[in-house]
């Protein structure tokens, strides 16, 4: 228990095997892929923190400008009697220009990353003495249910960063479709969107001159070596990514820079010069897209916003 923020665990520790066996059914499988979500160790999100920055990287920035710029419109549409729930909730940034302008009574932070929530939630509840702050250690992406005590009635669910995008359009439905069961009618759900654009802008965003995006994708590999006993050299592979305009998605890839075979967890993976091991795909949707996609979830869309370069889209959907 701790005296600021009200932690509820509803993370069973990760089971090391059950993700050995994920990692080994992508990794076998044609074409190859692995799952996002291994990107993020602790050197994984340092560097996903530095693509955040970095000039290319266009989504951050403008989604926080976008909720600078339009803090009491957001508040207006909300309301200010929300208990604001953040899914994956991080280092919480862009999240306090909503509760400086909502000022809600309570605070949820959801994050699989257990340290990491605790200290941004400290953090937090330090900063606003007013604030009830809970944090839920969880799996979001998974069933789950909002834990007993929050004060308020109305749940609104805050998802920035495009973070739907790594989803595939269908597993952003079926995801969205879990989130109306945990809402109530009048609750909502804030998202960041990132929008279709000009591919050179796109490529540009995944392909920084400073090659922090390439070092977070070959930092992949570096984990698989550190916590899967992985023989495999990093520097055998390079960095691709690149618009696809017919699925409306970045896709990532680490590309073999020869004949070899590695080994994860003792099984032997044999690659071909030039074969590819997908990463990564992150899609991006137009607003009329994305409303249809969370319609057919149970969303109604109330309103929403956008830079003035049309890069990104803040959605308000409610139940
Ligand atoms: C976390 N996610 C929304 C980022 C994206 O843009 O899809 C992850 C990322 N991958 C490469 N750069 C950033």
């Amino acid at each position: 228990m701790d005296s600021l923020v009200r932690f509820h665990d509803q993370h069973p520790p990760e089971v090391a095997g059950s993700l050995c066996e994920e990692l080994l059914a992508g990794l076998s499988a044609t074409p190859k892929f692995t799952s996002p979500k291994f990107f993020y160790d602790r050197r994984g999100s340092e560097l996903f923190d530095a693509i955040c920055v970095q000039p290319e990287y266009y989504p951050t920035r403008t989604e926080e400008a976008i909720l600078r710029a339009a803090a009491a419109d957001i508040a207006e549409v909300v309301g200010r009697d929300a208990t604001l729930i953040e899914l994956g909730s991080g280092a919480s940034r862009k999240v306090r220009l909503l509760l400086e302008a909502l000022h809600p009574a309570c605070y949820l932070g959801v994050d699989i990353s257990r340290d990491f929530l605790l200290e941004s939630t400290r953090r937090l509840a330090a900063d606003y003495p007013w604030l009830e702050v809970h944090a839920a250690c969880a799996d979001f992406s998974r069933p789950m249910a909002w834990p007993d005590g929050l004060a308020g009635e109305r749940p609104v669910a805050f998802f920035p960063g495009s973070s739907i995008g790594n989803f595939t359009p269908e597993e952003a439905e079926g995801f969205l479709k879990g989130l109306t069961r945990l809402l109530p009618v009048g609750g909502g759900l804030l998202i960041g969107v990132d929008l279709i654009k000009d591919r050179a802008i796109l490529d540009a965003a995944y392909n920084d001159a400073a090659g922090v995006t390439a070092a977070f994708n070959l930092n992949l590999l570096q984990r698989l070596r550190h916590e899967f006993e992985a023989e495999v050299e990093p520097h055998e592979f390079r960095h691709q990514a690149f618009y696809n305009e017919v699925d409306s998605r970045i896709e990532m890839h680490l590309v073999s820079l020869r004949d070899q075979a590695i080994r994860v967890a003792g099984e032997r993976i044999d690659f071909e010069e030039g074969e590819c091991l997908h990463t990564e795909n992150s899609y991006k949707y137009s607003v009329a897209g994305f409303r249809e996609l969370s319609g057919r979830a149970g969303f109604e869309p109330r309103a929403h916003w956008i830079d003035c370069d049309s890069l990104f889209c803040i959605h308000y959907l409610e139940r």
